[in-house]
């Protein structure tokens, strides 16, 4: 039994729906035997950033909350929080209303929403204290995207305030908008219009330069910070700045950011659209200094942003006619399903520990995002959500081994050491050897409080 602490050799007797206690020789000697011999036994990983089922101009994130969650389920995630939003003009509770009925009757697995922020009509307090109490304790909101997300920093420091007075959680798409904005406009004026150009027209630098203005808003408002997406080693050394200062400021990367590169764009066939996302893929050497990052514990969570499009949808773009140039490409990657074994793959290598492997992708996600100590770990009293992962099992990563809906996969040229066997939602098995015997309906929503124990992450 592996948990964020320790490795050892334990039986976990699960009732009904929740673990009831753990240890050697526990168990009664008429209970269903789950034999995990050989297998590392961790809490069922939890994925807080996904976008199922979202509208992206002409273009629809594939995966809904069926799809998405059983190709969780395959993966071993077992709880997942997506983003609600509201678009400008909408009430934060119509945009909810909106996202429960994606959800519901639907989802495989257990699920949360944050609520995505795109404009302030009225007050922040008001807000935060709705949301609160409707189960939402955490907010998005974007420094790009003008056209329909973007927000200033009057507003982000507005919400910074109410969220940190309610014990809400603040995370932000940091990419200064000026720099893009410039960038996308210089290159298009040259003529320059092919997925590489959309790397950089996001540089590094102003991934930083954001990262840099959160955390000195962050600071003034004694607000916690979450960065989505870190994808560059000029903003890790900034949020290795910050938390040196002791600023409660912490951040994701996904393994698109880990395993992918900027030399997927130089791909002159139609493929280079498939990995467009932003932040863009680096060059290859920030994978090396994000891997060092969680291992050392400046970035504490691997997420996924689960924005899959199909091939065809890509080819499409944003206007549904066919991408003229990279501002035209919907934005996105699969991972919802890969995420665990890319991960797990370090701990194989010896670059992780396998505590830190369950920590970065399952307790410290439902600590941050406060689902603990229901989701995250396996306790007595925690819900059965539970992974049987078989490190013996190699899996390449090719399209038709997965269930998320692509027609390919980032990870084509991937095999990795180990699977889930066995996946355990609330007791009930929703993947098994890597397929879903899961049923719709059976992931029940998450009323989410407060963050409450983040001191020490
Ligand atoms: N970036 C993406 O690439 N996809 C979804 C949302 C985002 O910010
Ligand atoms: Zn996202």
């Amino acid at each position: 039994m592996v948990s964020a602490a320790e490795v050892r050799r334990a039986d976990v007797v699960v009732v009904g729906d929740q673990i009831d206690s753990i240890g050697a020789g526990v168990g009664a000697p008429d209970d269903e035997v789950l034999d995990a011999t050989g297998c590392l036994v961790i809490p069922g990983a939890v994925d807080v950033h996904t976008h199922m089922d979202m509208e992206v101009g002409a273009a629809r994130s594939a995966d809904d909350f069926l799809s998405g969650t059983l190709a969780a389920a395959c993966g071993g995630t077992t709880t997942v929080i997506d983003f609600a939003t509201a678009y400008r003009g909408e009430p934060a509770a119509q945009g909810l209303a909106t996202w429960h009925a994606k959800a519901r009757g639907r989802a495989v697995v257990d699920y949360g929403f944050h609520m995505t922020v795109t404009e302030l009509t009225g007050d922040a307090d008001d807000l935060v204290a709705e949301m609160a109490e409707s189960g939402v304790s955490s907010f998005k909101l974007y420094m790009t995207y003008p056209d329909r997300l973007m927000v200033t920093d009057e507003v982000i420091l507005e919400v910074m305030r109410a969220a940190g007075a309610h014990g809400a959680m603040v995370s932000l798409h940091c990419e200064d908008d000026s720099t893009v904005a410039s960038r996308r406009s210089a290159a298009l004026a040259a003529g320059r219009t092919e997925p590489r150009w959309h790397a950089w027209s996001r540089p590094p630098s102003a991934e930083a330069d954001a990262v840099k203005r959160a955390i000195r808003m962050a600071e003034e408002t004694g607000a916690p910070l979450y960065i989505v997406h870190l994808s560059s080693a000029e903003a890790l050394q900034q949020v290795r700045l910050a938390r040196e200062r002791g600023l409660t400021v912490f951040a994701e990367t996904c393994p698109q950011y880990l395993y992918l590169s900027a030399e997927r764009y130089e791909d002159i066939s139609e493929r280079a659209a498939r990995f467009v996302c932003a932040p863009p893929l680096r060059d290859p050497w920030h994978q090396e200094e994000l891997w060092e990052g969680l291992r050392s514990g400046t970035l504490q969570v691997v997420a996924t942003d689960h924005c899959p499009f199909t091939a065809s949808d890509k080819r499409a773009g944003l206007t549904g006619e066919g991408w003229r140039d990279f501002t035209q490409i919907p934005g996105g990657l699969p991972g919802i399903e890969t995420r665990l074994a890319l991960v797990y793959q370090k701990v194989a290598e010896g670059m992780l520990s396998a505590p830190q492997w369950v920590d970065r992708c399952c307790t410290t996600p439902a600590k941050l995002f406060g689902l603990h100590p229901r989701k995250g770990v396996l306790e007595p009293g925690s819900d059965a959500d539970v992974v049987v992962f078989d490190p013996r099992a190699r899996r390449p990563l090719i399209t038709e081994s997965l269930h998320m809906k692509i027609d390919y996969s980032p990870y084509e040229d991937v095999v990795v050491d180990g699977w889930p066997r066995t996946v355990l939602s609330r007791g009930r098995p929703v993947a098994s050897d890597g397929q879903s015997v899961a049923a719709p309906g059976w992931g029940e929503w998450l009323h989410r409080g407060p963050s409450g124990s983040v001191a020490g992450i």
